[in-house]
């Protein structure tokens, strides 16, 4: 059987990661993340495809082609644009890909501003606050839906 296919999409200064404020994100890099999830997706039998832009445009046009190509599910890490994004809640509406939502930080425990997500309100579902494993995590739940 092929493997399912997971797009890992990640918004706006996320290729900054490792580079700056390791005490809220980490020391992981962007880089060392993908390859993490490289190895667990191998063990999991799946295929990972995994993309990061500052432009939101581009996380619209790869949800839409997660879709045409047949992908079994999104993990979304889409920065800040989570908090202010009515394009990415209604892009995720529109595809019948299950989205799950990852953080690295748990953004209920920092500002106000944090608490309210339009990829939460549309996605299958959340996981926040374990740094790089949230990534893990949420690769082991695509895998059980
Ligand atoms: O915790 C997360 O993964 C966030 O999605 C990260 C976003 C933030 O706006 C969300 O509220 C929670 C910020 C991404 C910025 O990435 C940086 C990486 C390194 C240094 C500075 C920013």
């Amino acid at each position: 059987m092929a493997n399912k296919l997971v797009y890992v999409l990640n918004g706006p200064n996320l290729n900054l990661l490792g580079l700056r404020e390791p005490d809220i994100y980490g020391h992981d890099t962007l880089d060392d993340i993908a390859a993490m999830l490289e190895d667990r997706a191998q063990t999991l039998g799946m295929e990972i495809d995994m993309r990061q832009s500052n432009h939101e445009g581009h996380l619209l046009d790869w949800m839409h082609e997660a879709q045409s190509k047949g992908a079994a599910a999104i993990l979304l890490n889409a920065g800040a644009l989570t908090h202010t994004s009515v394009a990415l809640y209604d892009a995720i509406r529109s595809i019948k890909v299950p989205v799950i939502e990852v953080h690295l930080s748990n953004p209920h425990a920092r500002e106000e501003f944090r608490r309210h997500s339009y990829v939460g309100m549309a996605a299958k579902g959340s996981i926040a606050g374990f740094g790089a494993k949230s990534y893990l995590l949420a690769l082991e739940a695509a895998a059980l839906i």
